[in-house]
């Protein structure tokens, strides 16, 4: 990773951020208030892109400004949920793509102070609240886009004339980043969004001024052009394997970011309990997100999910909170691994019934027990092939955690085994991969999706990260049920780049299964080394019912 603002190794918050792996992102502006309707109509997509996607000019959309009093807005109360939840920082649009300030700005009159009645400073509050609670504390802002500015990106309805970005970034980008800098105290970090139009040398100056003003201030890579002290990846998208590099999860509750009315697509506590295990066992931080109403009011219901991770993590926060991630590389969807120094945490996802094995540990256990009661658990260790007793049933519906104690203070694990070892079957679970669209669903008995139903974008298409891919060609095969009247279905299994472009798509057929799971190959499909990640999307076209079932994608290099 070479070109990278060079101050992660320097900064304490970029250890910090390594430790405390787990965040409440909030998205809150003028989009709140239409809440994703329009002049009485839905509107689909994402709350906060509302003026994108009805191209509402400037002034139209300028005009929220003069409704936005958000009177029920209480700092104190949403610093108290982060910490309910047991997260550790708060992230904030001070700016989104909709170019409204959200605090006090002298760079530009668009701003909440200036243009609403509310005429407070909620950053201030917020920031304070925090702070006063050990939480960490940063700004979203929006560099690129800016929907509000003739010279931003975003904007081609009010705007369609060329841009000259450099106007942008010196008049605005620039002059709001310093006040968010110098304003609200020691800043954690700056979560930059959609780096478009800005050239490499834009992305460096931007990256130099945080460190100067802060250095200690971290800064994510959607800064662009390599830039940035740490990764992110999309919406709820899961790396398959462990990494090195830092990275983070930025995730919806629901579907939305900013506030909807109509979105009620809740994810479950234990969805989200057991992706933050995920990710972290991976080596990611979870950056979960809130979108709170016009009034100021995080959602109800957004409330009570973080409140019921918040209640796992009282028990089990010790086997997320500063560890490391997985020395295993993973073979299945049973288990996941967090380590600390002569620990290991194996989070028990998928019950396996009266046994759980791990293959490759070449360290011996002194001693096993349960998180939950602190029961000790019976195991046998020989070679390098473990196994632990375990109860009929799961002692925590969402993820039952087992401490093993190690005879050294990092795993030793048999090659082969771990976590970046090379390997020449790649299994991709369905469970493991990112649902696109709106309809998916996952079955837990099967482990395998369903409901592919025919929409247009987004396509009800599962996706899976696959970093570091190794190269070469492999083989590919799906395994999926389907019943006799959908047979004929056709499944199609794709390669993206990281624009989302697809430069590889193989097709086949499905065919009535009487119930079973088969395997269907596909064709051949070559990985290479020199992508930042390969992303692999599966979908079926021309399904009526709801019924073909997919458990699992098998990538088998060819020798
Ligand atoms: C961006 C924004 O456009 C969106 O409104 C929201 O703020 C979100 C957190 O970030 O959307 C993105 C940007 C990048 C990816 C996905 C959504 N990505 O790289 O997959």
């Amino acid at each position: 990773m070479k070109d990278k603002v060079d101050t992660a190794e320097k900064s304490q918050n970029f250890e910090l951020f390594d430790e405390i792996k787990f965040g409440l992102f909030i998205h809150w502006g003028l989009y709140a208030i239409p809440a994703g309707r329009w002049q009485g109509e839905y509107v689909r997509g994402i709350g906060e892109w509302i003026m994108h996607q009805k191209e509402i000019p400037v002034k139209e959309y300028g005009q929220l400004a003069e409704q936005f009093n958000p009177v029920k807005f209480d700092a104190a109360a949403w610093a108290q949920l982060a910490e309910d939840a047991g997260m550790k920082y708060m992230v904030i649009t001070a700016k989104h793509h909709d170019g409204f300030a959200m605090y006090d700005s002298q760079a530009s009159e668009y701003n909440i102070v200036s243009a609403t009645p509310y005429r407070k400073d909620p950053m201030k509050a917020l920031a304070k609240a925090c702070s006063d609670r050990g939480i960490k504390f940063g700004f979203y802002y929006s560099h690129a886009q800016d929907w509000h500015e003739p010279n931003a990106a975003g904007n081609h309805w009010d705007f369609p004339e060329e841009r000259e970005y450099g106007i942008y970034l010196k008049d605005k980008a620039i002059p709001q980043v310093k006040e968010l800098l110098r304003n609200y105290g020691p800043l954690f970090l700056i979560w930059f969004d959609t780096p478009f139009l800005l050239t490499k040398e834009d992305a460096i100056e931007l990256g130099d001024l945080v460190k100067h003003l802060q250095p200690d201030c971290i800064v994510n890579s959607r800064l662009g052009h390599g830039q940035g002290d740490y990764e992110q990846t999309g919406d709820n998208a899961i790396p398959i394997q462990p990494m090195d590099e830092k990275w983070e999860v930025p995730a919806t509750l629901n579907e939305t970011w900013g506030y909807k009315t109509d979105d009620n697509k809740w994810k479950s506590p234990a969805d989200l309990i057991r992706k933050l295990v995920n990710i972290v066992s991976k080596g990611g931080n979870y950056l979960l997100n809130v979108g709170p109403t016009a009034e100021g009011i995080i959602p109800e219901e957004s409330q009570l999910i973080l409140r019921a991770i918040g209640k796992w993590l009282k028990v089990n926060g010790e086997s997320i909170y500063g560890t490391t991630h997985s020395p295993f590389y993973y073979d299945d969807i049973v288990w996941r691994c967090t380590a600390k120094p002569g620990k290991l945490y194996f989070h028990i996802l998928n019950w396996p019934g009266n046994r759980l094995d791990i293959p490759g540990l070449e360290s011996r256990v002194t001693g096993a027990r349960f998180l939950t009661n602190g029961n000790s658990v019976r195991f046998s260790q020989s070679g390098h092939n473990l196994s632990f007793e375990l109860p009929d049933l799961p002692l925590d519906p969402y993820d039952t955690v087992l401490v093993a104690e190690i005879d050294d203070e990092v795993a030793r694990i048999t090659s082969g085994y771990r976590y970046n070892d090379p390997r020449d079957v790649i299994v991709l679970h369905s469970a493991e991969s990112r649902f696109q669209g709106e309809d998916l669903l996952y079955d837990d008995d099967t482990e395998s999706s369903y409901n592919f139903k025919e929409s247009s974008e987004p396509r009800n298409e599962l996706w899976w990260y696959i970093y570091h891919p190794p190269e070469g060609k492999f083989y590919v095969d799906v395994e999926y049920s389907c019943p006799k009247r959908d047979a004929g279905t056709e499944i199609s299994f794709r390669r993206g780049d990281e624009m989302l472009i697809d430069d590889i798509s193989l097709t086949g057929y499905l065919k009535d299964t009487e119930g079973k799971f088969e395997t269907l190959r596909l064709g051949e499909m070559t990985l290479e080394t020199s992508r930042k990640y390969t992303l692999l999307k599966c979908g079926l076209k021309g399904s009526k019912s709801v019924q073909p079932r997919i458990r699992k994608a098998t990538l088998t290099k060819i020798v």
